[in-house]
């Protein structure tokens, strides 16, 4: 088939989603507590950590608008202008996902593909998005496909073991000796029960990339759990440090692989929190660069949409 008189297919690019401004902040914060708005000093807490970060208030907007564009141009070069076509959807801001799909179906897209910037799958996470996607998706008419999960794509380990690498470089001759903690955010005990694939999945990253990068000191650990009553998987990265410091661990690099973006909860919970309580036990903290646009990152994300737009096709 020539794909020059092919019909374009529409592309949800699903994320996170951040606050437009400060007094967006309540408004954000309810949608993530399911209508419950948070306490006055729930609210303060959450506020303070948005002022204290570094690079901006939200960098997260403009990153995603970034990794949208950057997308786009991706497929354009590996399918050829106009073959697909990129909406974004977020999960707790505007353009939430139902929105995303709106515009493609207000543009005539009747084919697409959705898929969600973190690259592991969990039915808390990438299966709430896909949720909500389809059942818009199916209201409009539109017939969409999900790309699940592409936490093992080649191009993605390779961007994240070169990050590794690079930051290793960073500690000079004491690189041998650092421990590299993989790091992601912390989900409900529960999903243990329900056999969710989050966690495997996220070991799985964790090793390729340690092996791509020729690691052999490393370990996984959670981050940024809720405070909610219920427990969280753990162990939380800030324990992991005492633990590593009663060991005599000196220098440790985190990389968040469950993360792809410059945001709150690797430039508060890692580059802030975490970094002081390491700072306190005489570690060293680095942490490797987000992929944000990365060229590998963006050509893993094509590639698994591609897989799928042209088998529906
Ligand atoms: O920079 C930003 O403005 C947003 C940063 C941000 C990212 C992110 C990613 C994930 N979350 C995941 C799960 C949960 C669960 C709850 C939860 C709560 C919050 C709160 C903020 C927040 N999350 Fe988030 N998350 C980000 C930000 N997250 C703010 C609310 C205050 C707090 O607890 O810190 C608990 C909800 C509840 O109360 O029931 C669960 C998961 C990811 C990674 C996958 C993804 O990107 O979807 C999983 C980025």
């Amino acid at each position: 088939m020539t794909q020059a008189n092919a019909k374009p297919v529409g592309v949800l690019v699903m994320s996170y989603g951040t606050p437009e401004s400060l007094d967006k902040v309540e408004s954000y914060y309810t949608h993530i507590r399911r209508g419950h708005p948070p306490t006055p000093e729930q609210l303060e807490e959450l506020t303070g950590r948005y002022k204290a970060i570094v690079g901006g208030v939200f960098p997260l907007r403009e990153n995603t608008d970034r990794q949208v564009a950057a997308l786009q141009r991706t497929l354009d070069g590996m399918a050829g202008p106009g073959r697909y076509v990129c909406y974004q959807g977020l999960k707790h801001a505007p353009p939430y996902i139902e929105d995303g799909v709106a515009a493609m179906a207000a543009d005539g897209v009747t084919q697409a593909v959705g898929i969600v910037l973190t690259p592991q799958y969990s039915s808390m996470s990438v299966g709430g998005y896909i949720k909500r996607a389809q059942e818009e998706a199916d209201k409009r008419g539109i017939a969409m496909s999900f790309v699940k999960q592409y936490h093992l794509h080649p191009s993605l380990i390779e961007a994240l073991a070169d990050r590794v690498s690079r930051a290793l470089d960073r500690f000079g001759d004491r690189k041998d000796r650092v421990m590299v903690l993989f790091s992601a955010h912390s989900l409900p005990e529960k999903i243990l029960e329900m056999k969710d694939p989050y966690p495997e999945q996220l070991l799985e990253t964790s090793r390729a990339v340690a092996s791509a990068a020729g690691v052999e000191h490393w370990q996984f650990t959670w981050q940024s759990a809720g405070k909610t009553g219920q427990p969280w998987l753990g162990p939380d990265i800030l324990e992991t440090l005492d633990r590593l410091a009663a060991e005599d661990v000196k220098d440790v690099l985190v990389a968040p692989v469950g993360f792809v973006s410059d945001h709150l909860e690797v430039l508060y919970d890692i580059d802030l929190e975490a970094k002081k309580h390491a700072s306190g036990l005489g570690i060293r903290l680095e942490r490797i660069e987000m992929l944000n646009d990365d060229p590998r990152y963006m050509a893993a994300l094509a590639e698994s949409v591609r897989a799928l737009g042209e088998a529906a096709s």
